[in-house]
């Protein structure tokens, strides 16, 4: 990886995986592309305004900065994708087969998400295995799922040099999510830290796969620098760091605000959603194929999101 694009930089992933990547590969190195204008930090390297569902758009800026390898970020998530599945799959859907074209026109490295949310009700809840049933009952996981079928076709019809994990819930302090299902657990610590308590829109008992920032970063990055030859499944790796559900979070929470208080109000759309998951998946693949392992348990996670939302919010 020397010149790298990124889809949807300024999105809660996107926006820390730019500067992440413009640290390590140099500033000018890193093009970041979004809807939106960007502005501030990300603002100071490369950037180019581009609707990936623009497959012209797409190409010419790939072309313009020579790029040699695309992270495509750019989605609705799974919430946001319910409320509107014809607008998902337009995007979802269409941005990727975009992105996945003007790799293969340009002979470019590859990186595209999948999620928890590509499995479906009648997947093995617990330990889920790399390779299992996958029956989603959401539009985001019909796209998911296309998805990743969809980068494995580019890889063996097409030689594209293509990788992918499914991403569990992530959490974040620098960019607020927008409409995912795990997003709960992100707005419980700026609620724990403006006013102690927080209203789940998700159920208590309900167990999803999470991760902190800092380890989905290193994965992406570990991932698209690991030896090919290792790599049996190249997309869709599961990877996880822990399984919680909403008790967890607060327990880990009051172990710094003892007042906290949890309270539900359970949405069932998102409800829905969420119990179509698994529980908790088995990242073993990725172990052993390209090194994969969550620095951030629950609570080394929790001291550091409090940390940063206080200082964050006091600024
Ligand atoms: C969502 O909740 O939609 C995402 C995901 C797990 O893919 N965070």
């Amino acid at each position: 990886m020397k010149k790298i694009l990124v889809t949807g930089a300024l999105g809660q992933i996107g926006s820390e995986l730019v500067i992440k990547l413009r640290e390590r590969y140099g500033i000018n190195n890193v093009v970041a592309t979004d809807i939106r204008k960007a502005e501030g930090i990300i603002a100071e390297g490369p950037c180019e305004v581009i609707d990936v569902t623009d497959a012209n758009q797409l190409y010419e800026v790939a072309k313009k900065y020579q790029i040699d390898t695309m992270m495509h970020l750019a989605a609705l998530l799974s919430a946001k994708a319910e409320e509107n599945p014809k607008l998902a799959w337009h995007i979802n859907m269409g941005g990727l087969v975009n992105a996945l074209e003007t790799a293969r026109e340009l002979n470019l490295q590859f990186f595209t998400p999948s999620s928890i949310g590509a499995f479906g009700p009648t997947t093995p809840k617990d330990k889920t295995p790399q390779d299992t049933l996958q029956r989603p009952t959401t539009m985001y996981g019909v796209n998911k799922v296309a998805g990743e079928l969809l980068a494995d076709y580019y890889y063996t019809r097409f030689g594209v040099d293509t990788r992918g994990v499914r991403f569990p819930g992530l959490i974040s302090y620098v960019t607020l999510p927008g409409g995912g299902t795990t997003d709960y657990a992100v707005e419980m610590y700026y609620e724990a830290v403006k006013n102690k308590t927080y209203t789940s829109y998700i159920a208590e008992g309900t167990y999803m796969d999470m991760m902190y920032m800092p380890d989905a970063l290193n994965a992406i990055i570990q991932l698209m620098e690991a030896n090919p030859a290792n790599l049996k499944h190249r997309n869709a790796f599961n990877i996880t760091a822990f399984s919680a559900e909403p008790e967890d979070f607060a327990s880990a929470i009051k172990k710094h605000i003892p007042d906290f208080t949890l309270e539900y109000q359970v949405d069932p759309v998102r409800q829905k959603i969420a119990d179509s998951w698994p529980n908790s998946l088995d990242s073993t693949a990725a172990m052993e194929e390209w090194g994969f392992k969550a620095e951030y348990d629950l609570d080394k996670m929790t001291s550091n999101m409090l940390e940063k939302i206080k200082i964050k919010i006091e600024r």
